[in-house]
């Protein structure tokens, strides 16, 4: 021990008595709905190396990743997932270009994330799509437009499940979850 460490003759050093953590957030104003949204780079973003590029800005933003991985999205999925789109004059197209190559499949997790998203996905015309938004940045066209984000809870609940098995979501704490409260 240095001399200038030691206590002075005498005295003791008290350590702090340790306290629980405390768990409750540091602000108290959370009214909005935790939700769970489904998001896949299309296969123009992973084969233009934007992967990191968009999950960087979901985590930079303070969403929270729950499922992530690399598939090939199969014929019958892609029919599944766009079949709103089923009776317009894109549809086969859209199909044909989903499933040409892979996609990066996630789930990301925080306060009002379906709509947070979007807004980061920028609109689904690239004439439309703000600048600083994930399209508005890297497309011009309106079929390869980078993203997927679902539109609204109940289709995020059906594409989690259209995409993910319920064991490949995991739950987890981030240590900087209570500063982002
Ligand atoms: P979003 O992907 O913003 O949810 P959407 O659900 O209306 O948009 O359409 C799904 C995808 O279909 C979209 O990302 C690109 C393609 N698409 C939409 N409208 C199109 C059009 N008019 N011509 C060609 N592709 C289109
Ligand atoms: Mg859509």
């Amino acid at each position: 021990m240095c001399s200038g460490c030691r206590p002075a003759p005498g005295r003791r050093r008290t350590v702090p008595e340790s306290r629980p953590v405390q768990r409750r957030p540091l602000l108290d104003w959370r009214a909005v709905a935790v939700q769970r949204t489904l998001v896949l780079v299309k296969p123009d973003g992973v084969q233009r190396a934007l992967i990191g590029e968009v999950i960087m800005r979901f985590e930079r933003r303070g969403l929270h990743l729950v499922g992530l991985k690399l598939i090939r999205v199969e014929r019958a999925v892609a029919e599944r997932h766009y079949a709103e789109h089923a009776a317009k004059p894109f549809f086969a197209g859209l199909v044909d270009f989903i499933t040409a190559a892979p996609v990066v499949a996630m789930v990301w997790e925080g306060p009002d994330a379906v709509a947070m998203v979007r807004t980061m996905m920028g609109a689904t015309n690239p004439a439309a799509a703000a600048p600083g938004t994930i399209r508005g940045d890297h497309a011009v066209s309106i079929g390869t437009n980078v993203v997927h984000g679902s539109d609204s809870p109940e289709r995020a609940a059906e594409e989690l499940a259209l995409f993910f098995e319920p064991a490949e979501l995991v739950d987890w704490e981030s240590s900087s979850a209570r500063w982002l409260e």
